[in-house]
């Protein structure tokens, strides 16, 4: 199956959610006017786009409606996806330019870290790649055996210690490992949970010194995993790391069993940072490369164009042949640790784990004024919302809680959205 029927089938979710409302609201009006837009933006938010996109979206479509002069409501679907493409692109690809480079993989627990760890070093086993996993998930004995199985079934290697060891020392046996055996890429595994937070965000930025300290020419990237059934809460783990790990890139795992697939554009939007792939099932390949274009053709083209767009993929795919991939050799020393090192290393941990607090409390106080805000802006849209209520009943088209769902997963994130916003 091809990377778009994938995505196609990984989105079906989302896309009978929030595609299908807003097929049928577009259906509702005969002509393009502020009601339509807001319900738009209305049902942009109740589909885990987020309510600042969810705007910016509808600005930019209403400049465009403006400019080309379009007036048939139908057209709207067109302008989403071209809209929506633009929104998305930029910073997909994975930097694995150096040999070797390192792609760290973080994220709370359960979002899909290990797995699509697994998922990543069959791809890169297959392209011909030489890859070293760090099982640097201590935390449990039971992470170090689920990495060894994947490290098993990708054909990659797997450094690894005793449960409760230090993690960043099993980066840097990772790191010696891979430049003595020459591997192009390592992987490591974090933990997702630890005794508190600020044990695993210190533990993080240890691990980041270590890379930094043993490759610093190397490509690097940090990867949070993200689960996307959490809708909005995506977006808030995205900035409780981001201070912490300096994210490169996000991995949205689980678009298969939700309609929360919207998220992936207020995570883009709001905090800039790019998705690089997208997790579409349990299956070795259900990891897909992000690509803007077909993501948001799979959410709002219509099916003709769906149909067509995989027939053409399947005929590409029988066409060519996967070049393979080309490395560069770049001998490396191996480095050994001291205690020197790791004495500095722990002072430098301590003393970036009070920076941190700091980064925390003001976290905290800038959260609280925009809870603050929203909570301002919903009882602004809940007052326009009832003025339009009114109005809608006329045209027969409403979007209040009492309209009938097709599923009852929507009508649970209905009412988790209308009840208060994220679901913390
Ligand atoms: N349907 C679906 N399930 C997924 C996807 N990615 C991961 N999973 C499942 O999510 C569950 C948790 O995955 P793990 O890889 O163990 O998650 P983790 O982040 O390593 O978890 P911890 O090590 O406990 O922090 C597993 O059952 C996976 O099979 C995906 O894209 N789709
Ligand atoms: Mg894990």
């Amino acid at each position: 199956m091809g990377f778009f029927e994938k995505i196609r089938d990984g989105l079906k979710k989302t896309r009978d959610a929030l595609f299908g409302r807003i097929d049928k609201m577009l259906k509702s009006f005969t002509k393009i006017d502020d009601d339509l837009f807001e319900e738009l933006e209305e049902l942009l938010v109740m589909g885990d786009v987020g309510m600042y996109t969810a705007e910016k979206i509808c600005d930019e479509l209403k400049k465009r409606v403006k400019e080309e002069g379009i007036t048939d409501p139908s057209e709207i679907r067109r302008l989403l996806e071209e809209v929506v493409t633009e929104m998305l692109k930029g910073g997909q690809e994975l930097d694995t330019s150096t040999k070797p480079s390192v792609i760290l993989v973080i994220g709370v627990n359960g979002v899909g870290k290990t797995t699509t760890i697994g998922k990543l070093a069959a791809r890169f086993v297959k392209e011909g790649k030489k890859v070293t996993l760090a099982a640097a998930d201590t935390f449990r004995a039971a992470a170090i055996d689920q990495l060894e199985i994947w490290a098993e079934r990708a054909g990659a290697d797997i450094i690894k210690q005793n449960e409760g060891s230090d993690p960043a020392a099993v980066v840097f046996d990772a790191i010696s490992s891979a430049k003595a055996r020459g591997s192009d890429i390592i992987i490591a595994d974090t933990a997702g949970r630890l005794h508190n937070k600020k044990n695993l965000m210190g533990e993080l930025a240890k691990i980041n010194r270590i890379i930094d300290r043993e490759l610093p020419d190397s490509a690097k990237e940090v990867l949070l995993i993200l689960d996307a059934t959490t809708g909005q809460n995506a977006v808030n783990q995205t900035k409780e790391f981001r201070t912490a790990a300096g994210i490169t890139g996000i991995v949205l795992t689980k678009l298969d069993g939700t309609a929360k697939g919207g998220v992936v554009l207020a995570i883009k939007e709001e905090l800039d940072v790019p998705v690089k792939f997208i997790g579409v099932g349990e299956q070795v390949d259900d990891l897909q490369p992000f690509v803007p274009e077909e993501f948001a053709k799979a959410l709002f083209a219509d099916e003709n164009a769906i149909e067509e767009a995989a027939n053409a993929e399947a005929e590409r795919e029988s066409a060519e042949n996967a070049p393979a991939a080309e490395t560069e050799e770049m001998p490396e020393e191996h480095k050994p640790a001291t205690a020197d090192i790791w004495a500095q290393i722990d002072a430098e941990a301590e003393a970036e784990k009070q920076q941190l607090e700091q980064d925390e409390e003001a976290q905290k106080q800038q959260q609280l004024e925009q809870e603050q805000a929203r909570q301002a802006a919903e009882a602004e849209r809940q007052q326009k919302r009832e003025e339009r209520k009114s109005r809608a009943k006329k045209r027969n088209w409403s979007t209040s809680a009492s309209e009938s769902t097709p599923a009852a997963e929507d009508d649970d994130w209905l009412r988790s959205w209308r009840e208060g916003g994220n679901n913390d």
